[in-house]
């Protein structure tokens, strides 16, 4: 098995990298019809779809503008007939502007199973990343552009006076892509003829959460299961709260740039702190911080003048700037950025955001605190998405721009009710987020856990990863925590990462979130921890493994026996 799987995965690169030469790879599953695979991918098999559903079928068309967007892109031109690796590549636009994308297996190596995967941010583009790195393994994979080709770098522009493009992005591609591609799946393999007991999966993060959940809400028989990370679900209120990290970072000096250096001591100085904490399930001097909440409190309780929890930072009750003074103002704005109680509803006084965890400071620097993205976070969803430019400073409570949010809401209908993953007995949900998520804090997901049912609701199963940031470990790690667990959106990170390390072993129930999913939907046995993993390097793709750790199913926690290295797995249970 594991000869097999590296030998499709080195094929795929191979022909991928000599842009669809025609070239003689080796056999690497014995088929049973023998049909070449270009054979079944042609534009006649799609005719009846077409011609039923309505749309463009665009063979072969290269993607040569879209080279840089996001880097989900294929490394190379697009696939119409992945001779090499039996994959069947097909776009088809179904609308002027929304188009759906489809990976199709051969059928004799199809594992019978569909794989919708999310987007990211506010981009538009299918994510073929995610898409490629399952169709290797028997998955069809399928993916929206969510109704407009843009890349994330080139700012919010799109959205600009154009509320019909804006609910595309916030729930009608999707909701237009999901059907259309199952379609393509029934006349491709001929499912209902044959019989074929198809099961539908979602896999998607942040944004990719969000949109599972939304799709749920338009059409609640979508997905057999769903694997959720960090959903974004709260969009009405996360864009004004992250205009707000803005307005914090100014008014309280955390934007000058020895930036790096200052979010860095802090982060250090939380690990210093609270790598373990007296009276909580935090007893693994491991260089990561789990209990957060308390920690949180321990920074909170701290007199920000003179308190003891603060002397790491220097200049403690002397704020005279400094190279190695963190300030007093510098202080109070960092525990305002985790705090919610700033920023408050104007309906009803309700925080608007969530908070986040202390460790995300790292995640919320890079993610938020950089100039440009400042820009774009702030002014230009205010610009292009509710019409009118409310500057950051504006308003120092929000309202303006919490008003102006929700009503754009009520229109766009872009937020995600986690009221959806309760009741539904034919649904099953993995949902995960990571403690040093400073993006989609961890709270809020905790939020949508808790909308859902939470540990009351048989057919969902929570996993909190101490130490992941956003999704995926984005690089900004010193620690580096094991956090793979086969999650998608790592194409966010560098699309040269296909994510399934090909040498290790991992994909199975134990490792990949998605495998044990399958087994849950299929075999009914719902996972209660997960193998998590962190790698040599993964940001320089050296996916050798370091070390690994349990993740548990709430309400159970991994917990840390007291004795031996922190790293051995065998320290370890779920309590
Ligand atoms: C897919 O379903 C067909 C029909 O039930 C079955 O013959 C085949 O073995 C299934 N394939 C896999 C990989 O389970
Ligand atoms: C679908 O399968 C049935 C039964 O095997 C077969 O008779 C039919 O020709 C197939 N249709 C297509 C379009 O392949
Ligand atoms: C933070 O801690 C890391 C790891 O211990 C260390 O390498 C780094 O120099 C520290 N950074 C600062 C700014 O203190
Ligand atoms: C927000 O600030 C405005 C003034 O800028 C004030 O009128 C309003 O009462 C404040 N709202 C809340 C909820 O604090
Ligand atoms: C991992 O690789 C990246 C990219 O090459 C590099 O910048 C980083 O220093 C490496 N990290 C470690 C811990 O070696
Ligand atoms: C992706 O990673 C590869 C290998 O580490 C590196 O050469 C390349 O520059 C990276 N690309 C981007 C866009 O970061
Ligand atoms: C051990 C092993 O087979 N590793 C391979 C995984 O896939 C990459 C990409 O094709 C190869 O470069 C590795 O050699
Ligand atoms: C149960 C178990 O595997 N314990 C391990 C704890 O860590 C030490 C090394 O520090 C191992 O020797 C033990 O086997």
């Amino acid at each position: 098995m594991a000869s097999f799987k590296f030998s499709l995965l080195a094929c795929g690169l191979l022909s991928l990298s000599l842009l669809g030469n025609a070239l003689s790879v080796p056999a690497i599953a014995r088929r049973q019809t023998n049909t070449p695979i270009a054979q079944l991918c042609r534009q006649e098999t799609f005719a009846t779809v077409l011609s039923e559903l309505g749309g463009q079928h665009w063979p072969g068309s290269p993607y040569t503008s879209q080279t840089e967007p996001q880097r989900r892109d294929w490394p190379g031109q697009v696939l119409i007939y992945a001779t090499g690796l039996d994959i069947c590549g097909v776009r088809i636009d179904i609308t002027a502007n929304i188009a759906v994308e489809i990976f199709l297996p051969h059928p004799d190596k199809w594992n019978n199973r569909t794989l919708m995967v999310g987007n990211g941010a506010f981009a538009g583009q299918t994510n073929r990343v995610d898409m490629f790195s399952r169709a290797l393994y028997g998955w069809t994979t399928m993916s929206t552009n969510t109704g407009h080709e843009w890349p994330i770098t080139a700012g919010l522009g799109w959205a600009a006076n154009n509320p019909e493009l804006q609910k595309d992005w916030a729930w009608r591609a999707m909701s237009r892509s999901v059907p259309y591609a199952k379609r393509i799946v029934e006349v491709y393999y001929n499912t209902t003829t044959r019989d074929i007991p198809v099961k539908h999966y979602y896999s998607g993060c942040s944004t990719g959460g969000r949109q599972g959940i939304r799709q749920t809400e338009v059409d609640p028989n979508s997905f057999d299961g769903m694997l959720l990370g960090a959903p974004a679900w709260n969009v009405r209120s996360a864009m004004p709260v992250i205009s707000r990290i803005g307005y914090i970072s100014r008014t309280f000096g955390l934007d000058d740039l020895s930036e790096t250096q200052l979010i860095q001591r802090l982060y250090n100085l939380t690990v210093e702190k609270c790598d373990t904490l007296p009276n909580t399930f935090d007893n693994a001097p491991d260089g990561i911080v789990s209990a957060s909440d308390a920690c949180l409190e321990l920074f909170r309780n701290s007199d920000i003048r003179t308190g003891a929890v603060w002397e790491g930072l220097g200049c403690l009750n002397n704020d005279t700037p400094s190279d190695t003074c963190v300030t007093i103002a510098q202080r109070q704005g960092f525990l305002a950025l985790l705090g919610a109680d700033v920023f408050r509803n104007p309906s009803d006084n309700t925080p608007a955001g969530d908070g986040f965890d202390i460790t995300s400071i790292k995640d919320i620097s890079q993610n938020w605190l950089e100039a440009d993205i400042r820009d774009w976070s702030s002014n230009q969803f205010s610009t292009y998405f509710l019409g009118r430019t409310i500057p950051w400073n504006s308003d120092a409570n929000g309202t303006a721009l919490l008003e102006a949010s929700n009503a754009w809401d009520r229109e766009v209908r872009a937020n995600a009710d986690g009221r959806v993953l309760n009741g539904n007995p034919n649904l099953r949900t993995i949902l995960y987020t990571g403690t040093a998520d400073g993006t989609v804090s961890s709270y809020g997901t905790d939020q949508l856990f808790s909308d859902a049912g939470g540990d009351g609701n048989a057919n969902l199963a929570y996993f909190k990863i101490p130490g992941m940031p956003h999704c995926v470990d984005n690089g900004n790690g010193a620690v580096n925590p094991p956090w793979y667990i086969g999650q998608g959106g790592l194409a966010i990170v560098n699309a040269t990462k296909w994510y399934m390390p090909n040498d290790t072993g991992l994909v199975d129930a134990a490792h990949d979130a998605l495998i044990a999913l399958t087994e849950w939907v299929e075999n009914g046995r719902k996972p209660t921890q997960l193998i998590a993993t962190a790698f040599v390097n993964a940001t320089n793709n050296d996916w050798r493994i370091r070390y690994q750790r349990p993740v548990c199913a709430s309400p159970r926690r991994q917990t840390y026996d007291g004795e031996g290295d922190v790293t051995d797995i065998g320290n370890w249970s779920c309590q």
